[in-house]
């Protein structure tokens, strides 16, 4: 008899029963955002079957071409969640603006924001992509929301999660308890718990980031990668490896699976001045999951979960992963101010 395994949605209801982290609306929406992942799986695992591969011929609000999966995954997550009744709203990378519920179906106090396919320029060559979702309380009990409603620090995150569409489907999850991940078992359809309360060693000898980009690096940033590439030889001591997806979320579950640094940094470039990630639907997320797992979040001056937003898609900094090694950026980010 195969062990009994945990699913999602017991996982879920276990959650909401006994461990009381979740009311049952956000059990709604984390289930539904999983049927939605599965479906995007569906789509990014046909590929150039169904004729889906390479570009939409249209740009983003990030002036970004789209390529089809990213403008059909983000229809499937709108479809999916608009008729629940747990949201006041969504906000996409792929959406200028929130999307408001329509009339016709209720409302409920949640705010989803998502990228909806992250990785996009991975799509066309087969490497893993994924999909990440962070999940606010909306404050305007009475009001109508607005784009001001979304713009809540990290901290105030209900929920987070990524999937990625790898040689496995996996959801990554946090709801304030832990970060457990899920497999999915593509027979029965369902999500499987398979590692429970994922930790991130505090340090590492392995690190990530796009090392082209390295002559417009600040100071710290160029201090601390040249350090590391001293190996043994260095202030370090040690010798490092590195990686480099150019998929976040595959580069975070990396992280996640056994410990390691990811950053990108803002740099001297006009287009880069503010950072390449986006706050909302990609650093916060990810800096909760990073957190709940006992790593660290930085922009490189102050944690990412505390920046205040101030626009929805705003960029930021992002160093996240084993505490030691984010700290110790943190600390070269202060000594080049002094
Ligand atoms: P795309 O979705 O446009 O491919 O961007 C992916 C991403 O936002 C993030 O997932 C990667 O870590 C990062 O950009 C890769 O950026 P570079 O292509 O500049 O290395």
């Amino acid at each position: 008899m195969a062990p009994r395994r945990t699913t999602l949605t017991q996982f879920l209801v276990e959650q909401q029963r006994s461990a009381r982290a979740i009311k049952p609306e956000l059990r709604l929406l984390i289930e539904v955002v999983a049927r939605a992942c599965k479906a995007i799986a569906v789509n990014v695992g046909k590929g150039a079957l169904a004729g889906i591969l390479g570009s939409n011929d249209t740009e983003n609000v990030q002036g970004e071409v789209q390529k089809k999966l990213d403008v059909i995954s983000n229809e499937i997550l709108m479809e999916a969640n608009e008729w629940g009744g747990h949201l006041a709203g969504m906000a996409s990378e792929e959406m200028e603006t929130f999307h408001e519920i329509p009339n016709r179906y209720p409302k409920g106090e949640y705010l989803l924001l998502f990228d909806p396919l992250d990785g996009s320029s991975n799509i066309d060559v087969n490497v893993s992509i994924g999909t990440i979702f962070s999940v606010l309380k909306s404050s305007d009990e009475l009001g109508p929301v607005t784009e001001k409603s979304f713009l809540l620090p990290g901290t105030q995150q209900v929920a987070a999660g990524y999937a990625v569409y790898g040689p496995t489907t996996l959801l990554v999850l946090t709801v304030g308890t832990g970060v457990h991940c899920f497999t999915l078992d593509r027979e029965m359809g369902s999500w499987v718990l398979t590692q429970s309360n994922m930790r991130i060693p505090e340090d590492t000898k392995e690190f990530a980031i796009n090392m082209s980009n390295m002559r417009h690096w600040d100071p710290p940033v160029k201090r601390y990668i040249d350090e590391l590439l001293l190996g043994e030889t260095g202030p370090r001591g040690k010798n490092f490896n590195m990686r480099w997806v150019a998929s976040m979320v595959a580069d975070v579950h990396r992280i996640m699976t056994r410990g390691g640094v990811f950053m990108y940094p803002n740099d001297q470039r006009p287009t880069h001045r503010a950072g390449h990630l986006r706050l909302m639907y990609e650093a916060n997320p990810m800096s909760l999951i990073v957190e709940q797992a006992g790593g660290a979040a930085s922009t490189g001056s102050e944690r990412i979960l505390d920046v205040r937003p101030s626009k929805l898609h705003q960029r930021v900094s992002v160093f996240l992963g084993s505490k030691n090694e984010v700290d110790r950026i943190a600390a070269y980010h202060a000594e080049a101010t002094k």
